[in-house]
């Protein structure tokens, strides 16, 4: 490990389907055909062949469970990859969805390490529909993405992606 992790993290505000990183990390559902929130933003601006691998995989291994990560080709996007990953819905927080989520996280850098994939941004997973508390997520986040960049050297950079600012600001709380 030769960069200090902090380095390799930087948050940005914005639209998510718009960066030119090597992956963004799509918040998907189980079934990985789509849906709304980001998942909808990026498959439409992706085009459809981010859905024709979904379906590949799909027949394969019959979708994506919660906590485990696919990728797929970015399509039309910028970036060249999509990590599609599948957070867990919010039930207080005494089902597990911390580690669920920190599992998100882990699976799709795992992905970008056996892809040696240099960048990789990030939307706030679960943090929309299925209905996270967006200060509770932003920790859980920063704490990954600290772990992961401190042990691996791959990806080279993580981007955490804020929709608002509200949610900037959060990540930045955690980021000196
Ligand atoms: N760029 C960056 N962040 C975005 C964008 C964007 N273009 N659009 C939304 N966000 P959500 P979830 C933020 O609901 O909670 C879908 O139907 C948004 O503000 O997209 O994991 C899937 O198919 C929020 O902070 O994902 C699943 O069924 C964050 O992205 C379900 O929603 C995640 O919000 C997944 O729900």
């Amino acid at each position: 490990m030769s960069d200090a992790p902090i380095s390799r993290l930087r948050i940005v505000q914005g639209d998510i389907t718009k960066l030119a990183t090597t992956a963004i990390v799509n918040a998907a559902n189980s079934s990985l055909l789509g849906g709304g929130g980001v998942d909808g933003a990026i498959h439409r601006a992706g085009g459809p062949q981010i859905l024709a691998e979904c379906q590949q995989i799909r027949a394969r291994q019959g979708g994506c469970k919660v906590g485990q990560a696919v990728i797929t080709s970015g399509g039309r996007l910028p970036a060249a990859h999509v990590i599609h990953t599948v957070g867990p819905h919010w039930n207080g927080g005494h089902k597990g969805e911390p580690d669920k989520l920190a599992s998100c996280y882990r699976s799709s850098w795992q992905l970008a390490l056996e892809n040696q994939l240099e960048s990789v941004a990030f939307p706030g997973i679960s943090t929309g529909i299925y209905g996270y508390p967006k200060a509770e997520a932003a920790a859980v986040a920063v704490r990954e993405v600290r772990q992961w960049l401190a042990a691996h050297e791959w990806p080279r950079e993580v981007v955490l992606v804020a929709f608002d600012e509200e949610s900037k600001q959060l990540y930045e709380q955690h980021v000196p």
